[in-house]
């Protein structure tokens, strides 16, 4: 319980951190625990520059991922992790991937080009099994 609140004030103290930028992205702050996504569902508009905060406040590494999705002006923050990507081949590569270790916090920018809903998941292994899985919604203005 104790956890949830530390964990909950911090979310705050970021969110309140951010409500003073004014940029023209869209900026979304997601959670990383073990083992899911908070929010689970992200909604982000077309052909609009998005950033994402990626905030691991788990004990273990964890990832966020876009097997497929029509994106550009990609820029990732990484912690250049070396975890087996489930399900992957050697040599392929995600359209979108940011890894994330314990405690740390990663940033993520692109522009998606195509409206739909994408599957976010956690690539290091055993962790979509876990329940962490979420979607990514882009929609037309
Ligand atoms: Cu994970």
């Amino acid at each position: 319980m104790l956890h949830k609140i530390i964990a909950l004030g911090m979310f705050a103290l970021l969110l309140s951190a951010c409500a003073g930028a004014s940029k023209p992205a869209t900026e979304i702050t997601l959670e990383l625990t073990d083992f899911s996504y908070t929010p689970s569902s992200l909604t982000i508009p077309v052909d609009q520059p998005v950033l994402l905060t990626i905030n691991n406040t788990g004990l273990v590494e964890h990832d966020f991922v876009v097997e497929k999705i029509d994106v550009t002006d990609v820029v990732a923050q990484d912690s250049g992790s070396e975890h087996h990507m489930q399900g992957m081949e050697e040599g392929a590569s995600y359209d979108l991937h940011v890894a994330t270790g314990a405690g740390q916090t990663n940033t993520l920018q692109f522009t998606a080009l195509e409206p739909g809903t994408y599957k976010i998941f956690c690539s290091v292994q055993g962790h979509i099994e876990a329940g962490m899985i979420g979607e990514l919604i882009v929609v037309s203005e």
